[in-house]
């Protein structure tokens, strides 16, 4: 089983800002994950919360049942150590997924706390870079 975490904000994507996130909504997203893991025989479990202390449970939870875990820490990203920390408790591959460039955006959103504790990092491709995840740790999962 993946787990595929979404932070603060996301649950509004295609509500405003399309300049900078498209007009793309959270739930195809999950749509377009639901379709790709199927085709890979993957089973994915869905969560998306905008308080800090509910995305540390729900990676607590992913230690006992996850394969492997996608999250996207929305704003957490650039300042959460408790995020950070509570991925640095598992041991499954982790990859994290922006939908924009944070690298091209304003100077506070540059830097990811959670980069240096997951085993890559995919930003600026939209909503293609949580289907790019799921492929990259289906890969990992079953070959290693
Ligand atoms: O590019 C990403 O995926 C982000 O994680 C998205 C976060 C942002 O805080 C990060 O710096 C980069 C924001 C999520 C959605 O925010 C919205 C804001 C207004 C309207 C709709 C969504």
């Amino acid at each position: 089983m993946i787990y595929v975490i979404n932070g603060p904000n996301l649950n509004i994507l295609g509500v405003r800002e399309p300049n900078i996130y498209g007009d793309i909504t959270l739930k195809d997203i999950e749509e377009n994950l639901t379709a790709a893991a199927r085709e890979l025989g993957q089973i994915i479990y869905f969560f998306q919360s905008n308080h800090e202390g509910e995305i540390i449970d729900a990676i607590h939870k992913a230690r006992e049942n996850a394969d492997a875990i996608i999250i996207n820490p929305g704003a957490f990203t650039h300042y959460s150590y408790a995020i950070r920390d509570a991925l640095m408790s598992v041991t499954m591959p982790t990859i994290e997924v922006h939908l924009s460039n944070i690298h091209a955006r304003e100077e506070f959103r540059n830097n990811s706390v959670i980069s240096p504790v997951c085993k890559g990092v995919i930003c600026g491709l939209g909503a293609s870079g949580y289907v790019l995840a799921l492929m990259s740790l289906n890969s990992i999962i079953k070959n290693g």
